[in-house]
């Protein structure tokens, strides 16, 4: 039988993950695990551990202990923490790798997904309609762990002969958890202090349009590419996903839609390089043609669906 093990399940991923995974599998089947307590709903759910992603010794423990067969590993430093410590974020975003892929080598784990993201494209990509292989050259540390990570787990696949299964996820936006020091988290921000007090200064451009996906297709879509037959993945670095193409002043339009006397201000920081070295628009043709992905939410229901669910969570 199953039993999976998801590192980093307290982030923004994880959480909506865990959940989903316990739904369909049975709590007890998943392990959750972070360096840090995990929201209630996570802690409650079913087994949590505290793990390093780092530290092998502990991850072998608990692959005997719950005799795990499956590993989810989320646990990365996202684009915008990792340019304030770009050696801490390599390391991290790195080693964990390693020790998730030897440590299963050596336990014969049956399937392994592991994220990259868009950050792995750069200044050099075509920016619109970006296809699946092309010019790959990132310019900020997240990127380039992420196209280094791609580049290993499809040699450990090829030399090693293991099943790990990736994608690309554009940014994502949810209501469960915060964002997690990204680029992107504008998007999730924006609903927050919307609701709260009408008004929001975005750290991006008003026209910068960067392609992002609702939780709910980034979790359908993990779970459907591990869930696919071996032989129809036939990317084995990482997947495209498309996901939504938006600017911040079209997600502020959006969500005047429900809250008319929202103000947006624009101050770019740092992060704003980052964001113009990100493709504009990304094309998941080969994730269609390969197992049959496509995309449930647009620009419309996503944010009619964060707005609820925010407002629900916030009791207002
Ligand atoms: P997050 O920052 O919200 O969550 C990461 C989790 O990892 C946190 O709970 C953190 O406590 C945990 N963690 C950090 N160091 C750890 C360690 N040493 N050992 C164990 N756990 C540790 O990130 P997320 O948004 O959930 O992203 C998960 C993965 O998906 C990452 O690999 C990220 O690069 C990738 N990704 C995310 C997005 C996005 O928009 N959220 C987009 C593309 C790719
Ligand atoms: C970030 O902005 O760093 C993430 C990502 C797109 O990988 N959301």
């Amino acid at each position: 039988m199953k039993k999976i093990l998801v590192i980093g399940a307290a982030g923004q991923i994880g959480t909506d993950l865990t959940g989903e995974l316990r739904s369909r599998h049975g709590g007890e089947q998943v392990v959750a695990s972070d360096i840090k307590l995990a929201p209630e709903d996570v802690m409650q759910g079913g087994p949590f551990v505290k793990l390093d992603a780092m530290d092998n010794k502990k991850l072998e423990k608990i692959i005997d202990e719950y005799g795990i067969t499956e590993i989810y590993h989320l646990a990365a430093i996202l684009s915008g923490n990792a340019e304030k410590n770009p050696k801490w974020a390599w390391d991290l975003n790195m080693n964990s790798l390693f020790n998730v892929l030897d440590v299963s080598r050596a336990k014969g784990i049956q399937k392994i997904f592991w994220p990259s993201s868009m950050g792995a494209f750069g200044p050099t990509t075509p920016e619109w309609d970006t296809p699946q292989v092309t010019v790959m050259e990132p310019t900020t540390v997240y990127g380039i762990s992420k196209l280094a990570g791609e580049r290993w787990v499809e040699y450990y696949h090829t030399k090693y002969g293991m099943d790990i299964r990736s994608l690309r996820y554009p940014g994502l936006i949810s209501y469960k958890t915060e964002a997690g020091g990204g680029t992107t988290d504008y998007a999730v921000e924006i609903f927050y202090q919307a609701i709260k007090c009408g008004k929001y200064e975005c750290f991006l451009s008003e026209d910068i349009a960067l392609p992002m996906m609702f939780m709910d297709d980034a979790v359908e879509a993990t779970i459907q590419l591990m869930d696919a037959p071996s032989k129809d993945i036939r990317v084995r670095s990482s997947y495209n996903l498309g996901g939504i193409s938006f600017t911040p002043r079209e997600l502020a339009d959006e969500i005047r839609k429900y809250i008319p006397e929202l103000e947006v201000t624009y101050k770019p920081d740092f992060r704003q390089e980052i964001a113009e070295s990100w493709p504009r628009r990304i094309s998941d043709d080969a994730a269609q043609r390969d197992w049959g992905w496509q995309q449930q939410y647009d620009l419309e229901k996503m944010s009619r669906v964060m707005i609820e669910k925010i407002r629900e969570k916030m009791g207002v």
